[in-house]
Protein backbone atom coordinates (compact mmCIF):
# COMPACT_ATOMS: atom_id res chain seq x y z
CA UNK A 1 0.00 0.00 0.00
CA UNK A 2 1.40 3.26 -1.04
CA UNK A 3 2.43 5.92 2.42
CA UNK A 4 -0.43 8.27 2.84
CA UNK A 5 1.26 10.91 3.99
CA UNK A 6 4.41 11.99 2.63
CA UNK A 7 6.15 15.40 3.96
CA UNK A 8 8.48 16.94 1.02
CA UNK A 9 10.49 19.56 3.12
CA UNK A 10 14.06 20.58 4.29
CA UNK A 11 15.21 21.12 7.90
CA UNK A 12 15.76 24.80 8.79
CA UNK A 13 12.50 25.81 6.98
CA UNK A 14 9.92 27.46 9.53
CA UNK A 15 7.59 26.43 6.71
CA UNK A 16 8.33 22.93 6.85
CA UNK A 17 8.26 23.08 10.59
CA UNK A 18 5.23 24.30 10.46
CA UNK A 19 3.62 21.32 8.98
CA UNK A 20 5.74 19.03 11.33
CA UNK A 21 4.25 20.28 14.73
CA UNK A 22 0.94 20.19 12.60
CA UNK A 23 1.40 16.37 12.31
CA UNK A 24 2.96 15.68 15.67
CA UNK A 25 0.10 17.36 17.18
CA UNK A 26 -2.48 15.24 15.96
CA UNK A 27 -0.61 11.68 15.87
CA UNK A 28 -0.31 10.97 11.90
CA UNK A 29 2.42 9.08 10.88
CA UNK A 30 4.15 10.16 8.00
CA UNK A 31 7.13 9.69 5.56
CA UNK A 32 9.67 12.69 6.19
CA UNK A 33 11.29 13.12 2.67
CA UNK A 34 14.45 15.84 3.30
CA UNK A 35 14.88 17.75 0.20
CA UNK A 36 17.88 18.98 -1.47
CA UNK A 37 16.51 22.85 -2.91
CA UNK A 38 20.17 22.68 -5.58
CA UNK A 39 19.18 18.84 -6.79
CA UNK A 40 15.17 19.10 -6.28
CA UNK A 41 13.57 15.75 -6.54
CA UNK A 42 11.54 15.05 -9.43
CA UNK A 43 8.48 14.24 -6.79
CA UNK A 44 9.08 17.90 -5.46
CA UNK A 45 8.95 19.46 -9.25
CA UNK A 46 5.79 17.14 -9.80
CA UNK A 47 3.83 17.95 -6.73
CA UNK A 48 4.97 21.52 -6.80
CA UNK A 49 5.31 22.53 -10.38
CA UNK A 50 4.16 26.06 -9.79
CA UNK A 51 6.62 27.28 -7.10
CA UNK A 52 8.87 23.93 -6.67
CA UNK A 53 9.03 24.95 -3.25
CA UNK A 54 8.82 22.90 0.24
CA UNK A 55 7.27 22.04 2.12
CA UNK A 56 4.54 19.78 0.06
CA UNK A 57 2.29 17.28 2.14
CA UNK A 58 1.46 14.63 -0.37
CA UNK A 59 -1.43 12.93 0.93
CA UNK A 60 -2.84 9.65 -0.88
CA UNK A 61 -0.82 10.58 -3.88
CA UNK A 62 -2.33 14.33 -3.91
CA UNK A 63 -0.21 17.22 -3.09
CA UNK A 64 -1.02 20.55 -0.93
CA UNK A 65 1.35 23.28 -1.25
CA UNK A 66 1.92 25.93 1.19
CA UNK A 67 3.07 25.65 4.83
CA UNK A 68 -0.27 27.29 6.11
CA UNK A 69 -2.82 26.09 3.75
CA UNK A 70 -1.03 22.57 4.72
CA UNK A 71 -1.34 23.52 8.43
CA UNK A 72 -5.25 24.50 7.90
CA UNK A 73 -5.63 20.97 5.67
CA UNK A 74 -4.08 18.70 8.19
CA UNK A 75 -6.12 20.42 10.52
CA UNK A 76 -9.45 19.35 8.79
CA UNK A 77 -8.78 16.03 7.74
CA UNK A 78 -7.47 15.30 11.21
CA UNK A 79 -9.64 17.12 13.73
CA UNK A 80 -8.64 15.57 16.86
CA UNK A 81 -6.86 18.12 19.13
CA UNK A 82 -7.78 21.52 16.63
CA UNK A 83 -5.65 23.91 15.69
CA UNK A 84 -8.17 26.60 14.81
CA UNK A 85 -10.99 27.56 16.85
CA UNK A 86 -14.34 26.81 15.79
CA UNK A 87 -15.92 29.84 16.56
CA UNK A 88 -15.87 31.95 12.88
CA UNK A 89 -14.80 35.29 14.97
CA UNK A 90 -11.86 33.72 16.22
CA UNK A 91 -11.21 31.33 13.68
CA UNK A 92 -10.84 35.09 11.28
CA UNK A 93 -8.50 36.68 14.07
CA UNK A 94 -6.25 33.60 14.33
CA UNK A 95 -5.87 33.41 10.77
CA UNK A 96 -4.95 37.45 10.50
CA UNK A 97 -2.18 37.01 13.09
CA UNK A 98 -0.80 34.09 10.66
CA UNK A 99 -1.42 36.22 7.88
CA UNK A 100 0.44 38.94 10.02
CA UNK A 101 3.38 36.20 10.82
CA UNK A 102 3.77 35.45 7.25
CA UNK A 103 3.68 39.12 5.78
CA UNK A 104 6.15 40.60 8.45
CA UNK A 105 8.31 38.39 9.82
CA UNK A 106 10.43 36.04 7.26
CA UNK A 107 11.27 39.02 5.16
CA UNK A 108 12.45 41.21 8.57
CA UNK A 109 14.73 38.18 9.44
CA UNK A 110 16.27 38.01 6.01
CA UNK A 111 16.87 41.64 6.99
CA UNK A 112 19.14 40.22 10.06
CA UNK A 113 21.25 38.29 8.52
CA UNK A 114 21.96 39.18 4.92
CA UNK A 115 22.65 42.85 5.47
CA UNK A 116 25.42 45.06 7.71
CA UNK A 117 25.64 48.65 9.25
CA UNK A 118 22.32 50.86 9.00
CA UNK A 119 20.37 48.34 7.21
CA UNK A 120 20.93 45.58 9.68
CA UNK A 121 20.11 47.96 12.62
CA UNK A 122 16.92 48.71 10.53
CA UNK A 123 16.34 45.04 9.57
CA UNK A 124 16.34 44.29 13.79
CA UNK A 125 14.50 47.49 14.52
CA UNK A 126 11.95 46.05 12.11
CA UNK A 127 12.13 42.31 13.20
CA UNK A 128 11.65 43.71 16.85
CA UNK A 129 8.58 45.91 15.91
CA UNK A 130 7.05 43.36 14.56
CA UNK A 131 7.31 40.96 17.52
CA UNK A 132 6.21 43.58 20.22
CA UNK A 133 3.11 43.46 18.09
CA UNK A 134 2.87 40.22 18.22
CA UNK A 135 3.87 40.24 22.22
CA UNK A 136 1.36 42.71 22.99
CA UNK A 137 -1.59 40.10 21.12
CA UNK A 138 -0.18 37.46 23.25
CA UNK A 139 -0.44 39.61 26.28
CA UNK A 140 -1.03 37.45 29.25
CA UNK A 141 -2.14 34.16 27.62
CA UNK A 142 -0.40 31.47 27.38
CA UNK A 143 -0.94 30.89 23.74
CA UNK A 144 -1.93 32.89 21.69
CA UNK A 145 -5.30 31.73 21.09
CA UNK A 146 -6.11 31.24 24.37
CA UNK A 147 -5.21 28.61 27.13
CA UNK A 148 -4.51 26.04 24.33
CA UNK A 149 -1.87 25.91 21.27
CA UNK A 150 -2.96 26.69 18.35
CA UNK A 151 -2.56 27.70 14.78
CA UNK A 152 -0.99 31.24 15.79
CA UNK A 153 1.71 29.55 17.84
CA UNK A 154 2.68 26.88 15.03
CA UNK A 155 3.04 29.38 12.66
CA UNK A 156 4.90 31.53 14.50
CA UNK A 157 6.97 29.34 16.82
CA UNK A 158 9.63 27.76 14.16
CA UNK A 159 10.91 31.36 13.71
CA UNK A 160 12.21 30.54 17.88
CA UNK A 161 14.62 28.12 16.47
CA UNK A 162 16.57 30.63 14.26
CA UNK A 163 16.19 33.40 17.02
CA UNK A 164 20.02 32.25 18.30
CA UNK A 165 21.22 32.61 14.67
CA UNK A 166 19.87 36.13 14.20
CA UNK A 167 20.88 37.07 17.56
CA UNK A 168 24.44 36.25 16.86
CA UNK A 169 24.68 37.74 13.41
CA UNK A 170 22.95 40.42 14.49
CA UNK A 171 24.61 40.92 17.85
CA UNK A 172 21.30 41.93 19.73
CA UNK A 173 19.06 39.99 22.06
CA UNK A 174 15.34 39.32 21.86
CA UNK A 175 14.66 38.66 24.95
CA UNK A 176 15.60 42.21 26.18
CA UNK A 177 12.91 43.89 23.69
CA UNK A 178 10.53 40.58 24.18
CA UNK A 179 10.89 38.69 27.16
CA UNK A 180 7.03 37.33 27.07
CA UNK A 181 8.09 35.89 23.84
CA UNK A 182 10.36 33.72 24.93
CA UNK A 183 8.63 32.54 27.89
CA UNK A 184 5.77 31.74 25.03
CA UNK A 185 8.49 30.28 23.13
CA UNK A 186 9.74 28.30 26.00
CA UNK A 187 6.32 27.15 26.87
CA UNK A 188 5.63 25.59 23.55
CA UNK A 189 8.89 23.87 23.19
CA UNK A 190 7.81 21.86 26.10
CA UNK A 191 5.15 20.37 23.37
CA UNK A 192 6.64 16.99 22.28
CA UNK A 193 5.17 18.13 18.56
CA UNK A 194 7.34 21.54 18.89
CA UNK A 195 10.65 19.97 20.23
CA UNK A 196 10.71 17.31 18.03
CA UNK A 197 9.72 19.57 14.67
CA UNK A 198 12.52 22.29 15.41
CA UNK A 199 16.21 21.32 14.64
CA UNK A 200 18.86 22.69 17.40
CA UNK A 201 19.51 26.27 17.36
CA UNK A 202 23.23 26.03 16.78
CA UNK A 203 22.69 23.69 13.79
CA UNK A 204 20.35 26.40 11.96
CA UNK A 205 23.33 28.69 12.81
CA UNK A 206 25.94 26.26 11.24
CA UNK A 207 23.32 26.50 8.36
CA UNK A 208 22.86 30.24 8.29
CA UNK A 209 26.58 30.27 7.95
CA UNK A 210 26.92 28.00 5.01
CA UNK A 211 24.16 29.69 3.63
CA UNK A 212 25.87 33.11 3.70
CA UNK A 213 29.14 31.58 2.48
CA UNK A 214 27.19 30.36 -0.37
CA UNK A 215 25.38 33.87 -1.34
CA UNK A 216 28.61 35.66 -1.12
CA UNK A 217 27.70 37.59 1.90
CA UNK A 218 30.88 37.96 3.95
C1 LIG B 1 7.26 29.46 1.38
C2 LIG B 1 8.05 28.19 1.12
C3 LIG B 1 9.52 28.49 0.86
O1 LIG B 1 9.97 29.64 0.82
C4 LIG B 1 5.18 28.41 2.36
O2 LIG B 1 5.18 27.17 2.23
O3 LIG B 1 4.66 28.97 3.33
N1 LIG B 1 5.11 30.56 1.27
C5 LIG B 1 5.76 29.26 1.22
N2 LIG B 1 10.30 27.40 0.68
C6 LIG B 1 11.69 27.53 0.37
C7 LIG B 1 12.54 26.91 1.45
S1 LIG B 1 12.40 27.73 3.01
O4 LIG B 1 13.01 29.17 2.73
C8 LIG B 1 12.00 26.75 -0.93
O5 LIG B 1 11.51 25.67 -1.13
N3 LIG B 1 12.84 27.32 -1.76
C9 LIG B 1 13.28 26.69 -2.95
C10 LIG B 1 13.39 27.64 -4.10
O6 LIG B 1 13.00 28.81 -3.96
O7 LIG B 1 13.90 27.21 -5.15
Amino acid sequence: MAIEVILLDFWPSPFGMRCRIALHEKGVEFEYKDENLRNKSELLLKMNPVHKKIPVLVHNDKPVCESLIIVQYIDEVWSNNPLLPSDPYERAQARFWADYVEKKLYDATRKVWTTKGEEQEAGKKEFIEHLTILEKQLGDKPFFGGDSFGYVDVTLIPFYSWFYALETEGKFTIEESNPKIIEWAKRCMQRESVAKALPDEKKVHGFLLELKKMLGIE
